[in-house]
């Protein structure tokens, strides 16, 4: 069991509708352990500030600060990172297969997310774009349906073909793959992207949602997102 003190133990910094932010909130709630989280006020830009670079220095959201009683005062970053970092911290319900093989397929679906198709479309990039990249709105969401499509066609199409696909991307039980996965539905959702045509994702996003710790890391549910 977690100590119930763990409650208290780490600081978020995060934004209601960040996905990097949404997947480690999933894994903090899969395993039961409650964090503080304090708002970085992504529209204003807060993330580029000073203060936060001090946090991460390439800006970007979430960071976790470990507060346990002789931690390193070292901010975690990397959503990926943090996500087996709290796996190591607290191995249940596992977030990662008992096997090799199994965590080598698991980690390649959800850098394939994370690593590959997330960071094409984060603000920082859609802001460059739409300034020295002299794109308009319409070229701007172009560009976001063509990525955001990308990985999640080539996604559907691993998990569609590879027998280790179960009721979630990997087995009976949500893995990070399905936590990256529901983190670029989150995204579509928020800009009204539909990607279509990848009916095996859809499947495994719904199950994903069906669960509590998913379905409490929406981000209409986090603090700052606008009243509906
Ligand atoms: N690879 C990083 C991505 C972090 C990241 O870029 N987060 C986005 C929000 S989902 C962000 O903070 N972007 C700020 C910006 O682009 O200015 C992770 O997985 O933690």
């Amino acid at each position: 069991m977690n100590r119930p003190t763990d409650d208290d133990r780490f600081e978020l910094y995060g934004f209601w509708r960040t996905s990097a932010t949404y997947r480690v909130r999933v894994a903090f709630h899969l395993k039961g352990v409650k964090p503080r989280e304090t708002f970085v006020d992504m529209d204003g830009g807060e993330q580029n500030g000073e203060a936060y670079r001090r946090i991460n220095p390439l800006g970007g959201l979430p960071a976790l600060v470990d507060h346990g009683p002789g931690q390193p005062p070292v901010p975690l970053t990397q959503s990926l990172a943090i996500l087996e970092f709290l796996d190591e911290l607290y191995p249940q319900p596992p977030l990662l297969p008992a096997d090799a093989h199994g965590r080598a397929r698991v980690r390649s679906i959800a850098q394939m997310l994370a690593a590959d198709t997330h960071p094409l479309i984060t603000p920082r990039v859609r802001q460059y774009l739409s300034t020295l990249g002299g794109f308009d709105a319409d070229a701007s969401r172009a560009w976001l349906v063509h990525w955001l499509g990308t990985g999640l066609r080539a996604v559907e199409q691993r998990l569609a073909a590879e027998p280790g696909t179960g009721r979630f991307c990997h087995g009976d039980q949500p893995t990070i793959a399905d936590i990256c996965l529901a983190s670029l539905f989150m995204v579509t959702g928020v800009l009204k992207i539909d990607v279509g045509g990848i009916p095996v994702s859809t499947r495994i996003v719904g199950e994903c949602e069906r669960l509590p710790a998913f379905a409490a890391a929406a981000p209409a549910l986090q603090v700052g997102a606008p009243a509906l």
